[in-house]
């Protein structure tokens, strides 16, 4: 469980850590000398009955509150700080806006400095914060008055916390690792170490991550939490996770750690946006962001349907951002823009990956199941990528499963698919055929290849689905060509009497048959019409295709392979000279005529171009 500090500068937060756990979390030289938080601190602390928690102690002053941003980004619980003396203050407010955003949902307030005010005072401003933390996460935390300098209230804010600690919900540990790093920094003998929250699933020693926005794929040598080594550190724990392999420069603040390859950095995101009350002016597409996400944080553009949104408006928009991001459907994010900076709004992740050109929600949906159905829709015959799927969802893979058991999506080859693409696909391989019939009349189908690609789905698609076509009797397949289950090949009265010329032509000329472009000619016919005559013919068993553009009646091949299988000894080799004399042919009908019968098996050629007799011919 993670703690996080909050609240104005100056305000006792480092001095109240400090109090609670014994550890000054202000560790750097410019610090001491200020006198105030730069950076993050991180601290141990031991809760009665819930064990360790990682306490996040962060800087209250103006200029910082990135830094806050990303030490409350992943917290559980939030602890803020108000000094007594001084109430309510900016940045009280502006974290308290933060906290909100990033969806904590439970704490306690700590009045600060007691020792400085009387009762009366203390009163006061007791009904101020609470005044200030009404319809927020806190509005019903306890406040308790403490004094760093005295001791008073800590053994009560202890106590405090504990019971808000008792109510908060366990994060889930089988899930997909993740965890947005804080800090990165060199150990000698140990190499690049970083540091954050683990925001979902368990980490073991020796596992492999990939590391974004460089896409680096690291491994893990060491593992501690809370300083001691471990074997594997889990959601919602501090880790620090010594790298094998990595620069120091290839990561820093604003990196992440992830397990698995559902992961994919996005440049669009799809999320619901609300703005706060009380920002200046309404936020557009033209005015510039920062996205604070994890503890990245980017320039980003907000693009919702319907224009800007106005002060306090909630709005699903999209969100365009400058450098890739790592975020999960759920993750919570803050906006900050204008000039001075300050904290404008934030909101929910509902897609992060978004087709590039997808339009917003037009409102959010319901359910994950309403999601999915919406992805599916909106991806048609592109379908959706089964493996992302548990990011695009935010859903682990135990959740994905229940809900791909009750959903109808149509699964294929690693994607999915709405339900109504299947009739659709089926509709389209049925007209395309259907088309091809028409313009080929002659021909015995589509080639599936050339089907495959006419239908413009995945291949895998279309052959799912010719395969079930084909099981079901509608389609035949038959050498690699595709035909409606009805079609036959039809002469048209014309071509009945071609085919009759052809066959007649064919029986006079015998061994040395005119080409398809020489019949063409004596015939008055169309080259491609003799072609696909000659096809039909050939499909019929009554031609047999020599070459690609000569075609001979079977009956004089099938005297010309006896003829040549019977002057060949079994076993021996024969060169073309030898096997003329077997046959008769010129040169220019010979070599042709050998290659066939090699293609038809009925010669077996060496490479030295001997044959020798094939299979023998059916009687
Ligand atoms: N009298 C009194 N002084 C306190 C108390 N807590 C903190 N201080 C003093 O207030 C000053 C600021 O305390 P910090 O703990 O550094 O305040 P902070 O909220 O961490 O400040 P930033 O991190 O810079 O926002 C220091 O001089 C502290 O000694 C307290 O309970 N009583
Ligand atoms: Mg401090």
């Amino acid at each position: 469980m993670i703690l996080g500090t909050a609240g104005h500068i100056d305000h006792g937060k480092t001095s109240l850590v400090r109090a609670l756990t014994g550890v000054d979390t202000d560790r750097l030289p410019e610090e001491k000398r200020r006198g105030i938080t730069i950076d993050l601190g991180f601290a141990p602390l031991e809760l009665e009955g819930i064990g360790t928690v990682g306490v996040v102690d962060v800087p209250g002053h103006e200029a910082f509150v990135r830094t806050m941003v990303a030490g409350a980004t992943g917290i559980d619980l939030a602890l803020l700080v108000v000094a007594a003396d001084e109430g309510v203050m900016p940045q009280t407010r502006e974290h308290l806006a933060i906290l909100r955003l990033l969806g904590v949902r439970a704490g306690v307030v700590a009045l600060t400095k007691a020792d400085l005010v009387d009762d009366e005072w203390l009163a006061l401003v007791n009904d101020d914060v609470r005044a200030a933390v009404a319809d927020g996460p806190l509005a019903d935390a306890p406040i308790v008055a403490v004094s760093s300098v005295t001791g008073q209230g800590v053994d009560e804010l202890r106590a405090a916390l504990a019971a808000a600690a008792r109510r908060v919900p366990g994060r889930a540990t089988e899930d997909l690792f993740r965890m947005p790093v804080d800090r990165a920094f060199t150990i000698r003998g140990t190499g690049t170490v970083v540091t954050g929250t683990v925001w979902s699933g368990t980490l073991r020693r020796d596992a492999t991550l990939r590391l974004f926005p460089s896409g680096d794929v690291v491994r893990v040598r060491g593992l501690q939490a809370h300083g001691h080594a471990v074997e594997r550190v889990h959601a919602g724990e501090r880790a620090a996770i010594a790298l094998a392999g990595v620069e120091l420069s290839r990561v820093g603040r604003g990196a992440v750690l992830v397990a698995g390859d559902a992961w994919r950095p996005s440049t669009v995101l799809r999320a619901d946006v609300a703005l706060l009350d009380d920002v200046a002016r309404p936020v557009g597409a033209r005015s510039q962001l920062r996205l604070h996400l994890g503890t990245s944080e980017v320039g980003a553009r907000l693009v919702a349907t319907g224009g800007s949104l106005a002060p306090g408006e909630h709005r699903p928009a999209r969100i365009v951002v400058d450098e890739p991001v790592v975020a999960r459907t759920g993750d919570r994010f803050v906006l900050r823009g204008g000039s001075p900076l300050g904290t404008v709004g934030g909101g929910v992740v509902t897609d992060p990956l978004a087709p590039l050109r997808a339009r917003a929600w037009m409102q959010r949906a319901d359910s994950v199941a309403d999601a999915l159905d919406h992805f599916l829709r909106e991806a048609a015959l592109s379908g959706v990528d089964l493996a992302e799927l548990p990011v695009r969802l935010g859903v682990t893979a135990r959740g994905l499963d229940d809900l791909l058991a009750s959903s109808d999506a149509w699964r294929v080859d690693g994607r999915l698919y709405a339900p109504a693409m299947r009739p659709l696909i089926i509709e389209r391989i049925r007209s395309t055929l259907a088309e091809y019939h028409a313009a080929h009349p002659l021909d015995a189908g589509a080639p599936r290849q050339w089907l495959r690609t006419k239908v413009r789905v995945a291949e895998a698609i279309v052959d799912t689905v010719l395969d079930e076509l084909v099981a079901a009797g509608e389609l035949v397949l038959d050498q690699g060509e595709v035909r409606l289950a009805g079609f036959t090949a039809q002469l048209s009265d014309r071509q009945r009497a071609l085919a009759a010329d052809l066959v007649a032509r064919l029986t006079t000329a015998g061994a040395e048959p005119p080409s398809v472009e020489e019949l063409a000619i004596s015939l008055g016919a169309a080259p491609s019409e003799v072609a696909s005559v000659s096809r039909l013919l050939a499909r019929q068993g009554d031609l047999v295709a020599v070459e690609a553009n000569r075609y001979f009646m079977r009956s004089t091949v099938m005297e010309l392979v006896t003829r040549l299988q019977a002057g060949m000894s079994v076993g021996e080799g024969y060169g073309p000279a030898e096997l003329r004399e077997f046959v008769g042919l010129s040169r220019k009908f010979l070599i042709p005529f050998l290659e066939y019968c090699d293609r038809a098996g009925y010669t077996v050629r060496n490479d030295l171009g001997k044959r020798r007799r094939g299979t023998e011919l059916a009687k």
